[in-house]
Parts: C-alpha cells; structure tokens; sequence
C-alpha cells in the first residue's frame, strides 16, 4: 500500500472524531409527577456540553417548554402545548425555561452549558418566576444553586 495523502486523512478521520459526533442528547421529561414534585421537568437541573441537545419529552399531557432566559447569541425557543421539541445549546451559559399553564406551580427547569455567562440575568428570571409562582417557591432557586464554575 503505497503512503499518500488520501490514506493519512483517511485515518484522521477514524482516529479524531469531530465536536458533533461527541455531541450529547438529553432528554428532559415534562411529568405531572416526579421526584421533585407534582408539575415537574425531570431531571430540572442539567449539565450539559455546548452542541449537546435537549428532548423535551411529553411523558404527560397538557405541558410545554418555553424558555425564559438564554445565554447571549443563543436561540430563545417556545415548545406549543404537548409538543416534543428539540433545542440544541449553541452558546455557553445558564439557560431558564418553564411550562406555561404550570408555570403558577414553579414547573421550571435550569440547564448549564459550561460557563454560566449570564448568571446575573439567570437569578433574575428564577427570582421572577419564583414570585408569580404559588407553590413550590424554593424550585428554581434549588435548580439555579447547581450552577457551578
Ligand atoms: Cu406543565
């Protein structure tokens, strides 16, 4: 076999997968029920790498997914009522998003991607979201106290 450009590439290629293929999906489930309560995102507090993806799965009827706060330059987004949407976390930073009918029951959820950029704006919208809620008040600060770095 004779040693040529072709071959050498052809071995990069094997050998050193790109950023995407590390790429992780998560999924996050939009529940009545679950380990953090009733009207809940499971898990509410994700780690996560940019590129990765989130699922917002509808285990349960009548929930949605919108977010409220995002990092600088990434895309806000607002999943329609028993929609499974798929978002994928461009920039770095906290992200804050919550279920629209529950939002009243603190049904919120915080995901990190790598350095929390906006931690000041992430406060302030877990801070809101946690004075128009009527129940489970201490959700979002519980989520946004995960945030590390
Ligand atoms: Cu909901």
């Amino acid at each position: 076999m004779s040693f040529n450009f072709k071959h050498v590439a052809l071995a990069a290629a094997i050998l050193i997968p790109s950023t995407s293929a590390l790429a992780a999906e998560h999924t996050i489930e939009m529940k009545n029920n679950g380990a953090d309560g009733t009207m809940v995102f499971e898990p509410g507090f994700i780690k996560a790498e940019k590129g990765d993806t989130i699922k917002f799965k509808a285990t349960d009827p009548a929930h949605n997914s919108i977010s409220v706060a995002v990092p600088e330059g990434a895309e806000s987004w607002e999943g329609a009522m028993n929609e499974e949407i798929e978002i994928t976390l461009d920039e770095e930073g906290v992200y804050v998003y919550k279920c629209t009918p529950h939002a009243v029951l603190n049904m919120v959820g915080v995901i990190q991607v790598g350095s929390p950029t906006n931690m000041d704006a992430a406060e302030e919208a877990v801070a809101e979201l946690t004075d128009n809620a009527a129940t489970n008040k201490d959700r979002g600060q519980m989520y946004l106290d995960k945030v590390d770095g």
